[in-house]
C-alpha cells in the first residue's frame, strides 16, 4: 500500500501541471487522467478537420437508410444498447468515476440511471411525440381544405459535449437524435474521451450501423471543425464563451444550434421552509458532482429570520460529508475535474473573503494530492463578489439573507444566467407564485438540480445560460424539421381570392375580412351566395 501511495505521489508531482492544462500529449493525441490520482487512464486521438468532414459525409450517407426505418425499428436498437448499459453498469460507472473524479454512487445515480430511463422513454414514445399533427385552420376548413404538420429528420446532428456528465449528456442527445431519424457525429470532452468512446461501443454492439454514430475524440480544435462542418444541427453543452464561439462558427452555414451553457442557480429559502430539508437540499445541490453541474446551487438566499439556524444546519451537513476517491462507495464528494477548474473556484473564494465574506467551513485546498477542493460554505456575501456573479462551477455554497419575497426575487434574478432556480417553502401556492417570477428555464418548488434526469421535461436556460432545449418533446422538436402539408380537395373551383379583381370581388373580400376574423362559421355561411356569384363572374 505504502509503495502505491509513493508511486501516486511521484506521478502527481510529475503530471499535476498536465491536468492543469488541456491534457494534450501531442498534436495528435489526448491523455485521459484520473483527477483524484493524476494517473493516466488512457489515450485517444485528436481528430483532424479532415477526419471530422469524413465522419459527417459518411454519417449523411448512412442516414438515408436510417430515416426510412420505423420508429419501432430505431427503438429496438436503442433498447438493445440500453440492455448492454444496464448489464455493464458497474464497469461503466467505474470508467465515468475515474475519468471525472465523481463518486461511483453519482456515476450510477446521476448518469447511468437517468439515461437508462431516457433511452426507454424515447424508444417507446418518440412515435407518439412526432406523429403527424392535424391543424385546425378555422373557416378555411369550410372550403374543403386541411392542414397537417409532419416532422422530418434533419440529417446529421453534431453533438459537442462537456466533461461534467460525460455519459448522461451526450448519450441522451445521441438517443434523441437517432430516434428522430438522424445520424450523429459526437465530439466528447478532451477530459473524458474514453466515456465518449464507450457510447460508440455500446451502439456498435447493439447493432447500430457504424456510420450512423461517429465519435470523434479531440479538443477544442476538433470541436471547432465540427461546428464549422456541414452538419444540419449542433447540440452544444459547455461554457458560455465556448458556446458563443460555436454559435458564431455555426452561423457561417446557418446551422441551427442548441446551446446548454453555464448557470448561477439561486435557491430561495423562505421562513416557513422545513429548514433541515432545505439545508440538505442546499448541500446536495451545491456539492453533488463536486459542484460541477450547470444547475448546481451557486447562490443561496435565506429569509433573515431563519438565517442562523439554516446556516448552522448547512454547516453541520457539509462537515459530515466525506471527500475522497470516487471509487470508494462511502465518498460523497470526489475530486474536481481539473486543476484549471479548481483554480477558478479558489480564486472566487479568495476574492469573496477579501471583500468581507465569512468562510464557515472549507475555503482552502487541503494537503492531499489530486484536484480536491473541500466543500465550502460562505456567509456574509454580496452581489459585488465574483462568487455571486460568475459561474464558479465547484463545491462552494455562498449564503445571503433577504427580508421580503420581492427582495428574494430581485436578488435571484440579478444574474446574467437563467438555467434553474428553486424555492423552498411549506406554502406551495406561495412557492409557485415566486417561482413564476424567476427568470430561469426550470424553476422547482422544494426540489433542486435533478430535473435534467427527467427525460419527459425540457432542459435549457434563459439569458446567458443558452438557447433551445434538450429532453422532453421540446428537445425532440429541436432534432426534426416541421413540414406543413396543406391539401385543397376542391379540384373544380378556383380560389375566391385569385384574379380577376372586380368591385364585387373587393366587396366580398371586405365581407370575408370581417367575417373570417370576427364572425362565426354560421355568419360566414351567409356569405356563400355572394361567394358563388363571385365564382360565376370569372
Ligand atoms: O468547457 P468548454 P470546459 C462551464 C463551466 C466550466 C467551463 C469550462 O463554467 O468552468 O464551462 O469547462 C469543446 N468550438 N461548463 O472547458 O470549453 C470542448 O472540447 C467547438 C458548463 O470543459 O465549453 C468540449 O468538448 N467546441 C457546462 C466542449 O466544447 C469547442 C459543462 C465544452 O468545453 C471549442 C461544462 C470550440 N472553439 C463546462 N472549444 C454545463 N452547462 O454543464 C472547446 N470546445
Amino acid at each position: 500500500m505504502q509503495i502505491r501511495e509513493q508511486e501516486i505521489q511521484a506521478h502527481v508531482a510529475e503530471t499535476i501541471h498536465t491536468r492543469a492544462q488541456p491534457n494534450v500529449a501531442a498534436r495528435d493525441e489526448i491523455i485521459s487522467y484520473d483527477p483524484a490520482t493524476c494517473l493516466e487512464i488512457g489515450r485517444a486521438s485528436v481528430a483532424t478537420r479532415e477526419d471530422v468532414e469524413r465522419a459527417v459525409t459518411l454519417a449523411r450517407a448512412a442516414q438515408v437508410e436510417w430515416r426510412a426505418k420505423s420508429y419501432a425499428e430505431r427503438g429496438q436498437i436503442i433498447l438493445r444498447a440500453r440492455q448492454l448499459l444496464l448489464a455493464e453498469t458497474e464497469q461503466i460507472a467505474e470508467l465515468i468515476s475515474r475519468e471525472t473524479g465523481k463518486p461511483i454512487a453519482e456515476a450510477v445515480s446521476m448518469e447511468i440511471a437517468p439515461v437508462l430511463d431516457l433511452m426507454r422513454y424515447f424508444a417507446n414514445e418518440t412515435a407518439k411525440m412526432l406523429r403527424d399533427e392535424k391543424i385546425n385552420i378555422g373557416q378555411y376548413g369550410l372550403m374543403r381544405r386541411r392542414s397537417r404538420i409532419r416532422y422530418l429528420p434533419l440529417g446529421v446532428v453534431g453533438i459537442i459535449s462537456p466533461w461534467n456528465f460525460p455519459l448522461a449528456i451526450p448519450l441522451g442527445e445521441v438517443v434523441m437524435a437517432l430516434m428522430a431519424g438522424n445520424s450523429v457525429v459526437l465530439k466528447p470532452s478532451e477530459l473524458t474521451p474514453l466515456t465518449g468512446l464507450k457510447i460508440k461501443d455500446l451502439f456498435e454492439r447493439a447493432g447500430l450501423a457504424g456510420d450512423l454514430l461517429h465519435v470523434i475524440t479531440g479538443d477544442g480544435r476538433t470541436g471547432a471543425s465540427l461546428a464549422e462542418s456541414a452538419v444540419n444541427k449542433i447540440m452544444f453543452t459547455g461554457s458560455v464563451q465556448t458556446g458563443k464561439r460555436v454559435a458564431l462558427a455555426a452561423a457561417k452555414n446557418l446551422t441551427p444550434c442548441v446551446l446548454e451553457l453555464g448557470g448561477k442557480d439561486p435557491m430561495i429559502v423562505l421562513e416557513d421552509a422545513s429548514l433541515d430539508i432545505a439545508a440538505r437540499a442546499a448541500v446536495w445541490g451545491a456539492f453533488a458532482n463536486a459542484g460541477q453541474a450547470c444547475a448546481s446551487v451557486e447562490r443561496c438566499y435565506v429569509h433573515e429570520s431563519v438565517h442562523k439556524p439554516f446556516r448552522d444546519l448547512v454547516v453541520r451537513h457539509t462537515r459530515a460529508l466525506r471527500q475522497g476517491a470516487g471509487a470508494d462507495e462511502d465518498t460523497d464528494v470526489g475530486a474536481m475535474s481539473s486543476e484549471r477548474q479548481l483554480a477558478t473556484v479558489a480564486a472566487h473564494v479568495e476574492e469573496a473573503s477579501e471583500r468581507g465574506a465569512e468562510v464557515l467551513t472549507g475555503g482552502a485546498r487541503g494537503e492531499s494530492s489530486g484536484a480536491f477542493y473541500p466543500p465550502t460554505v460562505l456567509d456574509k456575501v454580496d452581489h459585488s463578489m465574483r462568487i455571486m456573479r460568475e459561474e464558479t462551477f465547484g463545491p462552494v455554497l455562498p449564503i445571503m439573507t433577504f427580508d421580503t419575497d420581492a427582495r428574494a426575487i430581485e436578488l435571484a434574478n440579478d444574474s446574467e444566467f437563467g438555467l434553474t432556480a428553486s424555492v423552498w417553502t411549506r406554502d406551495i401556492k406561495r412557492g409557485e407564485r415566486i417561482a413564476k417570477q424567476l427568470e430561469a428555464g426550470t424553476v422547482m418548488v422544494n426540489e433542486v438540480l435533478y430535473t435534467h434526469g427527467l427525460a419527459q421535461t425540457p432542459w435549457g436556460g434563459m439569458k446567458q445560460s443558452g438557447q433551445g432545449r434538450t429532453h422532453g418533446r421540446l428537445g425532440l422538436l429541436e432534432l426534426v424539421e416541421p413540414q406543413h402539408i396543406h391539401i385543397n380537395s376542391d379540384t373544380r373551383l378556383p380560389s375566391l381570392w385569385w384574379f380577376r379583381y372586380t368591385p364585387h370581388a373587393a366587396k366580398l373580400f371586405r365581407g370575408l375580412a370581417e367575417r373570417f376574423t370576427t364572425g362565426s362559421v354560421l355568419q360566414t355561411a351567409r356569405l356563400l351566395p355572394a361567394m358563388l356569384r363571385r365564382l360565376r363572374e370569372r
